[in-house]
């Protein structure tokens, strides 16, 4: 069984009471700790920044808790019914999609959720980098185990965006877009960037890696010059900050009620839903499809999930890996 750390017992034990109240011999007698340990406990609990109160006779009381991505409190009455069932929080690490990929194969379970406060190496699509500064964005890395065939499951990442935006919508009520095949954006900048990544035989999906990058407070000198997109961040839009533990935690709730879905009723319903968020239906775009170019009419998802336009000679084109512009 996995040993917690006294401090997540702690924090674990201010989210399980009613009250809020903790009495010091209660943690003493959970940890098998003496009070003066409870004690120190505390302290380093208030120097990272939670705000405890200490009231005679009826113990300690958690009043705020800094925006630290933790397990306790991601997981905290979540409510979902798969995604996070065991969530791993890592200070700084390369890449989520790198961690959750070493853990499925290990045997990570379904539904295991990566998150780093900063990441060294993050990924974004055919090598790319993808900008990941500490404290002040979402860098995730969902791992699910799919019962579907391998091409299938490309798809889910259609289900992440719609998440995305569900979630930005949820704690912000603005209404963000979504750009073929991986992107969130939000006034026309990028907020969010998806990269799926798989494990599989030809017949056997072994599992999926949903990686997602929003940007929640990132600020306007935290990006560099030379991006290929313009890019924003919530607090950049909204003008103050966003709680990261409460973002994090309504995008896990959408995720599990779309993949709730997925499963019960295949991709059709995600592949609408991301349709209805994208605004270049009918206008005209350009794909740049690794060397070659294609211009004309965005007619929407094939049921493959392949971007589908209609040439200025009115031949329809699927265009399954490229970057699109609006024209
Ligand atoms: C993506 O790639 O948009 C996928 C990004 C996925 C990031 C998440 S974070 C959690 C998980 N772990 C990882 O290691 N990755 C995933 P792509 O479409 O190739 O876009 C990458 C391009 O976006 C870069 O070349 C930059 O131009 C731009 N970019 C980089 N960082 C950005 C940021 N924070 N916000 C907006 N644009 C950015």
């Amino acid at each position: 069984m996995k040993k917690t750390a006294p401090r997540e017992t702690i924090l674990s034990l201010f989210h399980q009471t009613p009250d809020g109240f903790v009495s010091g011999e209660m943690i003493s007698a959970e940890l098998g700790i003496s009070r003066t340990a409870v004690w120190k406990h505390i302290r380093n609990l208030r120097q990272s920044g939670y705000q405890i109160k200490a009231v005679p006779s009826r113990g300690y009381q958690l009043l705020q808790a800094p925006d630290i991505l933790m397990p306790e409190s991601i997981q905290a009455d979540l409510g979902c019914r798969l995604v996070g069932s065991r969530v791993c929080c890592f200070d700084e690490t390369d890449s989520t999609n790198l961690q959750a990929t070493r853990l499925g194969d290990q045997g990570a379970a379904d539904g295991l959720v990566v998150i780093a406060d900063r990441q060294l190496s993050g990924k974004g699509r055919m090598g790319r980098q993808w900008e990941s500064p500490g404290g002040v964005n979402l860098y995730a890395s969902i791992l699910l185990r799919p019962p579907v065939l391998p091409f299938e499951a490309p798809k889910l990442t259609f289900l992440s965006a719609v998440a995305v935006c569900r979630a930005i919508k949820g704690c912000t009520g603005l209404q963000p877009t979504v750009k073929w095949p991986n992107d969130v954006l939000l006034n026309g900048a990028k907020i969010a960037g998806l990269l799926n990544e798989m494990s599989s035989e030809t017949d056997q999906v072994h599992y999926v890696v949903l990686g997602i990058g929003v940007n929640l407070n990132m600020r306007s000198e935290q990006f560099p010059e030379d991006l290929r997109y313009p890019a924003t961040s919530l607090a950049m839009v909204t003008g103050r900050p966003v709680s990261r533990l409460e973002f994090t935690r309504t995008l896990l709730q959408q995720i599990d009620v779309l993949y709730q879905i997925y499963l019960e009723q295949g991709s059709t319903p995600i592949l609408s839903a991301w349709e209805d968020l994208c605004d270049l239906n009918g206008k005209t775009v350009h794909v740049d499809c690794s060397g070659s170019q294609i211009e004309g009419t965005m007619i929407g998802l094939g049921e493959d999930g392949a971007l589908q336009v209609r040439t200025a000679t009115g031949k329809m084109e699927s265009v399954y890996a490229g970057d699109v512009r609006p024209v």
